[in-house]
This record gives structure tokens, sequence and C-alpha cells, in this order.
């Protein structure tokens, strides 16, 4: 799962979804949630504490009942807190092999 760590990521990721026409509209899980303490974000993948939070207005709005987060394509790639059961589609992150950097 994507989890945008730098402002970098973040913008990247942003733009791609402005860009992309297709997916335009669309909200997309990244690996950022709270559902092990309440208004404490953390990356999924390691649980590490996230520093840089890219809120929507008014976000995060779903207090215990909405513990993960997409990147919306309708809020310019901020990010919405959402249920965690709801279906959504995703952007899978990978390793850039040459530089060991992430690629998106
Ligand atoms: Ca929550």
């Amino acid at each position: 799962m994507a989890e945008p760590r730098t402002s970098e990521q973040q913008g990247f990721l942003a733009a791609e979804l402005q860009q992309q026409s297709n997916i335009g509209s669309l909200d997309y899980w990244i690996g950022v949630t709270d559902i092990v303490l309440e208004n404490h974000w953390e990356y999924a993948s390691d649980e590490s504490t996230v520093t840089d939070l890219y809120w929507g207005p008014n976000e995060p709005d779903g207090h215990i009942g909405e513990n993960c987060v997409v990147i919306s394509a309708s809020s310019f790639g901020k990010w919405h807190d959402v249920v965690c059961t709801s279906k959504r589609h995703f952007i899978c992150e990978k390793e850039n092999s040459v530089s060991g950097e992430i690629i998106g």
C-alpha cells in the first residue's frame, strides 16, 4: 500500500490523481491508520508514527468509527478518514531496485 512519508511523495500521488482522468474522481487507500489508538496515526507496514498528515478540510472526522485513510482525488489529493471495511481502490508501493527509493 502506498504510504506517503514525505511532501514529495504526497505531492507525487496527488499529482497522479489529478493528471489521470480515469482515476481522477476516485479515492484510494493509503497505508495509514489509527485503528490501534484513536487519533494516533501510524503507517500500516511498520506501525511508525505519521508525522506529516495531509488531511482535507474538516478531516479526520470519523473518530472511532473511521480508522483507515484514503487519498481523495475530489479533495485534490488530501486525506480523508473512512470506515475500514468500505470498498475502495488502492495504490501499491514498491521499492526502486536501483536507488532504493520509493517510486510509487
Ligand atoms: Ca479514528
